[in-house]
């Protein structure tokens, strides 16, 4: 226990305080302070001592005891007694689980060979035990199909490796040191509350901040300037930016010349991209395109945060190279504070060859792709052998992945022998033949993931798991025994796995260890301090070249290791431009006139406040503070359509239909539409993603829930 932390100061006297991580997808990675009494769970508190989690914790955890003890938790194995989907379950042993699932895998190996078999996950977890490594090692030891998953950044990162290479960049922390800040494409008091209480801080000091967002967001509304483009124009925007620093003489010329790889074929593209042009495509005034380039070159350091979402359109990774060439051409690396900020977890010393085994993974398995489930199961996509059985955990695709009627069609085959490891039942839990209950935050040792900062994050075990809830592992521990897998990995316990999982004798680890982070609870890779670390001040850049590649010669399309399926799986695509350009988004009223003449609205579907994607929507108290779905027009829009403020309206493509609440809001532009996800489709009519496309952006196969055109109707 860190001694500057006196657990009877902070709780009742009779419990004991332990650390915890928060194991959601957020960048946050809060460090926890769980209270525990007789191996329940009390109450949860942020960790004082952590510099990021300030001792605060955002509304979806504050009452995180309240969800391990929630009356609809999971707490038994079960069998699907009724039709698919309906719900009816019976109780049954752990061993007649196990038994029932490895008895079927083994007939649906013999009929059709392990390929018929995939699995699905994602970061519900996001623990290295029983998120990331959580059956990765498993499914590839079965020889099932590689469940590529692409839910999220990956085509931000490939567009970031091929400009930067792997590196942090630049430190969320840092921001304090900024005089300059654009957040772009994020919410951050949404979704990265603790970087947005920095930004806070550093605006008091004098730093202004700019939001760059479709619509204005919470977080455009505590800016000092909401730039608001159209939705999937943003590369436009970064291209007029890369023109005007150009033109207006702002370029660090030493900076460029030493460290940058293509500037002289850069302003070559850039020459044609004026503001003016610009505007025309993003709505945005020549005017404040220039003010913002010659600010953003100015007023150094400027620190650019990359939110997801920049890259949920057609050439959303053209556009994170554009955007991500900005500090190298203004020579913004030079500063504490100067940069830009996309997963700082490059730098994380996590061994994802030892979680994930990619080594056991036959030559020629198949890859399918998590985005696109629903078209794999209903065999839309060819496949051969179809897929029999998926087992799911960590994920909940019915709600969060895209062409969600696709997805339950598939779910509802009778053919398919659907696993699903939960803590409640969630929207796909529901259509499971077998139901497993796993355990939750405080009942099980981990270190978490964080893609947000630069520390490591412990959990400790510290209370019961309710009912026989057992964690992610040990289920897989479990399986590996009945099928008599014999790598040792399959047998480390929990603890053994943290020993193994991180690069303890790395240079970022220099005095941790798994004790030490026991003690602590937390600690910062040994990578500099917020005050000091400035890795690209002199180049430095982890690419081929060492510099940072406005220019990349044989760019390749690729999914980023190791968030492919966590592991290095590089595997080289299509050609790409080899500079980075405005690409436009594939459902627009330029590109697809005659779809924009049926559907002329661009839906925007980001994340909800008080839900943590699907999670926590189940919940009263969070509901209560998020409200019912609603979808957001503007005034023009919803008196062309007779819509009143408060009207039930049906939001409708040609991929399905959901109904919200119309909110009728200056706060969106005409044209655009914006409905929050996570809401869960039991509890409603449809989700945002009914109607989302699963066709892949242009880098890194990720998704394009931005690019995306409805219609919005009055509902009875
Ligand atoms: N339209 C639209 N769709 C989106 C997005 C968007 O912005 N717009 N965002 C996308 C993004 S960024 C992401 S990351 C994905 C996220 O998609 P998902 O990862 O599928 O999202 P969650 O809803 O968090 O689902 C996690 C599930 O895992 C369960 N779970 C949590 N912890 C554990 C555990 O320890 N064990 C087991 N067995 N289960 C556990 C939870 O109960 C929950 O049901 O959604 C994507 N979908
Ligand atoms: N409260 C809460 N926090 C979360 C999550 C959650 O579900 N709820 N999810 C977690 C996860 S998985 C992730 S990945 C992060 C993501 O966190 P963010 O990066 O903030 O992602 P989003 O909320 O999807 O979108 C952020 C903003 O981008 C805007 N946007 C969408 N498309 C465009 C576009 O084309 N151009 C521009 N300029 N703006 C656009 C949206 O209007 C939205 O305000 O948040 C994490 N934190
Ligand atoms: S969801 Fe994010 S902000 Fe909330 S406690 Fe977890 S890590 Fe912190
Ligand atoms: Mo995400």
């Amino acid at each position: 226990m860190n001694e500057l932390i006196k657990p009877e100061t902070l709780f009742g006297k009779s419990s004991e305080t332990f650390f915890g991580g928060c194991p959601h997808d957020c960048p946050d990675t809060c460090s926890m302070l769980f209270e525990v009494e007789d191996g329940k769970l009390l109450s949860v508190r942020g960790n004082p001592e952590h510099p990021m989690t300030r001792g605060g914790l955002c509304v979806k955890l504050k009452d995180y005891e309240q969800r391990h003890y929630h009356p609809d938790r999971l707490l038994y194995p079960m069998r699907r007694v009724g039709p698919k989907g309906s719900k009816q379950f019976e109780r049954i042993s752990w061993d007649e689980a196990l038994d029932e699932i490895v008895t079927r895998w083994k007939a649906i190996i013999d009929q059709y060979g392990p390929q018929a078999i995939a699995p699905y996950s994602y970061l519900g977890n996001q623990g290295l035990v029983h998120g990331l490594n959580g059956g990765d090692a498993f499914f590839n030891r079965l020889g099932a199909t590689v469940m590529e998953r692409t839910f999220c950044g990956e085509g931000s990162c490939t567009a970031w490796l091929l400009t930067v290479g792997p590196t942090a960049g630049l430190d969320p922390e840092s921001y304090i040191h900024s005089k300059y800040i654009v957040i772009w494409a994020c919410n951050s008091v949404s979704t990265n509350l603790h970087h947005w209480a920095i930004v806070r801080d550093a605006q008091k000091k004098g730093a202004k901040v700019v939001v760059i967002d479709s619509y204005a967001s919470r977080t455009a509304k505590g800016a000092d300037w909401h730039i608001a483009p159209k939705p999937g124009t943003d590369g436009a925007l970064a291209m007029a930016l890369i023109n005007s620093i150009i033109e207006q003489g702002l370029v660090d010329q030493d900076y460029v010349d030493n460290y940058t790889l293509g500037y002289e074929e850069l302003k070559e593209r850039a020459a044609s991209r004026t503001p003016e042009w610009a505007e025309a495509i993003t709505g945005v005034p020549v005017a404040d395109i220039r003010q913002l380039a010659r600010e953003l070159a100015t007023a150094q350091p400027a620190a650019i945060r990359m939110g997801v979402a920049l890259e949920r359109h057609y050439g959303g990774g053209q556009t994170i190279r554009a955007v991500s060439s900005i500090p190298a051409l203004t020579g913004a690396w030079r500063h504490v504070g100067g940069g830009v900020t996309q997963f700082p977890v490059w730098e994380h010393p996590y061994k994802f060859d030892v979680m994930c085994r990619p080594d056991l993974i036959p030559e020629g398995t198949r890859v399918v792709s998590n985005l696109q489930i629903g078209r794999a199961l209903l065999g839309e996509i060819p496949m051969d052998p179809p897929i029999m059985s998926m087992m799911c955990w960590n994920s909940n695709p019915v709600t969060q992945a895209p062409e969600t009627d696709k997805i339950v069609a598939g779910l509802m085959r009778e053919d398919l022998f659907l696993v699903s490891a939960e803590h409640f039942i969630s929207d796909t839990a529901s259509y499971a033949d077998i139901l497993l209950p796993a355990s939750m935050g405080a009942e099980m040792e981990d270190m978490i993931l964080s893609w947000g900062h630069l520390y490591l994050t412990y959990n400790t075990k510290c209370a019961d798991s309710p009912g026989e809830a057992i964690p992610n592992n040990e289920i897989f521990r479990r399986l590996a025994a009945r099928l008599g897998f014999e790598e040792e990995n399959f047998k480390w316990s929990d603890a053994e796995c943290l020993e193994h999982y991180v690069d303890w004798s790395s240079p970022a680890c220099e005095g941790i260890d798994l004790t030490y982070m026991r003690e602590h609870g937390f600690a910062r890779l040994k990578v500099g301090t917020p005050d000091d670390r400035v890795p690209h001040k002199e180049g430095n850049f982890p690419t081929p070249s060492g510099k940072c590649e406005f220019k990349v010669e044989g760019a390749k399309n690729f999914v980023a290791p190791p968030f492919r399926q966590m592991y290095a799986g590089f595997q080289p695509g299509e050609d790409l431009d080899p500079l980075p350009d405005y690409v436009g988004a594939r459902e627009s009223h330029a590109n697809d006139p005659e779809l924009a003449k049926r559907f002329p609205l661009n839906i925007v579907s980001p994340k909800s406040h008080a839900f943590l994607n699907s999670c926590y929507a189940n919940m009263e108290q969070k509901q209560q503070v998020q409200g019912e779905q609603f979808v957001m027009i503007n005034q023009i829009d919803a008196d062309k359509r007779g819509i009143l403020n408060g009207d039930r309206v049906r939001v409708a493509n040609d991929r399905g239909a959901f109904k919200g609440v119309a909110r009728i809001t200056d706060d969106v532009k005409a044209g655009i539409v914006v409905a929050t996800l996570g809401y869960w489709r039991q509890l409603n009519e449809g989700t945002v993603n009914s109607i989302s496309s699963s066709a892949f952006t242009d880098m890194g196969h990720a998704p394009s829930f931005s690019d995306n055109l409805v219609e919005v109707s009055l509902s009875n």
